[in-house]
């Protein structure tokens, strides 16, 4: 297989553990912590985790390590959407294995849970492991999105387990894969099978951190990626002086990836999803707040410009959530059928202005003709709209058009707009990580397996302090129930770990609000370039502006 000279240079990184780690296997022991209890909903999560409910958490420390000598025999499973540095989890977890005993033995579930589910597994040796440190990619084992939540499904597990002596699970995933850990440790310790559950924070999104888990895996890196690339369209603006780019950017619900990216690259705009939902603004004033930093910048001479949108905002817009929830109803069930047996787009029309409510219908009418039948045509196998294929980048530029056509109508603007588009997702979900990204990830394999080694059971693997240096993080534990609270989940109640939206109260987003009137008429780019592997500390090892400002 050809490989990159890069890709060999990284084969030799050595990620860095933190100070406790680092002494061997052997001078590592526990320090038990405080009792957990649950962030909310403490009389619920206890009864549905009688048996993992309210355990310690736990810190690991320079000391004679006490853990019983038990051949360990562990199987781990990339669940999700793929995370720059899943691969060092799983070479950290292999390193701390073997080195504990070179008869331990390491499965890779493939395909994501469906592996375990389906028995479909490799058994990792050097050879093999070697040729995945420090890349990007989940390709090591592949990942999948299966769920692991029904009774059956722990059940057929637990066979699987059985069938070749594991004694552990070790589940690499976001907010929902670790709540199913949470499940799945749970059911393994109420049925005796002796197999333990560690759980570790994954995801770009960053959505999957609280007052613990300082951030997921992956958003390091990912938001690098989307950073350089938006200050080279920056710059690129800067130097024609024709374009306005709107770039959308991946993260699901929560504007994270959005916010940190703006912090980095000094945007004109940057709409962030749960302000839009705070302010309950609708499309039109969306749109009137982008083109005025059209028009300021314009009355400048400035014809061009660069606006970031988070991939969710449009579920956040009020009046276009009951627009959704309206569509969806309008085409439940048979109806469909019916609808879909029109034969032109006008017909089609007519059908939808009879269904909509008078408001809805007025939130439809603005929307771009493609956008329109985006919403009507490609749906769901539930027959849903599917919000997240939403071109939001050309739906705002569109929105914003018309109002500068408005505006020129009314003499009030007088400028040029050439909007262009742009979506940052997949370009980052499987770059090299970064410095950060690898000794994070690889901090948190090689901890998941000593909280294997000593016993835990539906515990997070932790590493904290990660705005310092490696040598300077925390490594420990902590029970996901801890985590949990119950919140409403198709019709019924369930606990779950709570999703982190951006707070609008915290620091990263007060600095961006602080600044952001200025970004808007001026040109304050900053072009971040590159991540950088090799050289200086304060060029390789920085995190991100989200984590240093949280810290600060
Ligand atoms: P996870 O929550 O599984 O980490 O997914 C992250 C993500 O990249 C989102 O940002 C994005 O909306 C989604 O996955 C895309 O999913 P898919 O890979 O199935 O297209």
């Amino acid at each position: 297989m050809e490989i990159s000279s890069l890709q060999k240079a990284r084969y030799a990184y050595n990620p860095k553990l933190p100070a406790m780690l680092r002494n061997g296997i052997a001078n590592i022991c526990v320090k038990e912590g405080e009792e957990t209890q649950s962030v909310a909903d403490q009389e619920k999560i206890k009864a549905l985790f009688p048996n993992t409910y309210g355990k310690h958490e736990i810190t690991f420390e320079k000391g004679e390590n006490t853990a019983p000598a038990k051949k360990q025999v562990v199987g781990v499973i990339l669940s999700g959407g793929q995370a720059p540095g899943g691969h060092n989890v799983v070479c950290g977890l292999y390193d701390a294995l073997k080195a504990t005993n070179k008869e331990n033995v390491l499965y890779g579930f493939k395909k994501g849970p469906s592996g375990l589910l389906e028995d479909d597994y490799l058994i990792f040796d050097d050879e093999y492991i070697d040729q995945f440190r420090n890349t990007g990619g989940f390709d090591i084992i592949g990942s999948g999105r299966t769920k692991l939540e029904t009774k059956e499904q722990f059940a057929v597990a637990a066979e699987v387990c059985k069938k070749h002596g594991i004694t552990a699970i070790v589940i690499i995933g976001g907010d929902d894969s670790n709540t199913n850990a949470a499940v799945l440790a749970e059911y393994f310790a109420e049925n005796n099978t002796g197999v333990q559950v560690i759980g570790c924070p994954k995801t770009i999104d960053g959505d999957l951190k609280n007052e613990d888990i300082e951030c997921s895996f992956g958003f390091d890196t990912a938001t690098k990626t989307y950073s350089e690339i938006i200050g080279n369209i920056e710059r690129d603006a800067n130097s024609a002086k024709k374009y306005w780019h709107f770039i959308k950017v991946m993260g699901r619900s929560a504007s994270h990836v959005a916010l940190e990216c703006a912090l980095e690259t000094q945007p004109n705009v940057c709409l962030i999803s749960e302000e839009v939902a705070a302010k309950k603004m609708s499309l039109s004033e969306i749109a009137d707040y982008i083109a005025d930093s059209v028009a300021n910048r314009a009355a400048k001479g400035m014809n061009f410009g660069v606006a970031i949108i988070p991939e969710g905002v449009v579920e956040f817009v009020p009046e276009f959530s009951v627009l959704i929830h309206e569509i969806n109803e309008l085409l439940a069930g048979a109806k469909a059928d019916a609808f879909n047996a029109l034969p032109t787009w006008k017909d089609k029309y007519a059908f939808i202005e009879n269904g909509l409510t008078k408001e809805s219908m007025a939130v439809f009418a603005i929307l771009p003709e493609s956008i329109q039948q985006q919403l009507f045509l490609e749906r769901d196998p539930h027959g849903n709209v599917q919000v997240s294929l939403i071109e939001s980048e050309k739906l705002f530029s569109a929105l914003v058009k018309d109002k500068l056509s408005q505006r020129k109508k009314d003499g009030t603007y007088n400028g040029k707009f050439n909007p262009l588009h742009h979506f940052l997702g997949y370009e980052g979900r499987c770059a090299f990580p970064s410095n950060f990204d690898s000794d994070y990830c690889y901090s948190l394999g090689y901890n998941a397996f000593m909280l294997i080694q000593y016993g835990y059971n539906g515990y997070l693997s932790k590493i904290s302090n990660l705005s310092k240096p490696a040598s300077e993080w925390v490594a420990g534990g902590m029970p996901i129930t801890k985590m949990m609270n119950i919140e409403r989940r198709h019709g019924e109640d369930k606990p779950v770990i709570k999703k982190a939206l951006v707070e609008l109260d915290g620091k990263p987003f007060k600095f961006f609000a602080a600044h952001r009137e200025k970004w808007a008429v001026e040109t304050c780019y900053v072009y971040p370039g590159a991540i950088q592997y090799y050289g200086p500390a304060e060029v390789c090892d920085i995190t991100t502006k989200t984590l240093a400002l949280e810290k600060e």
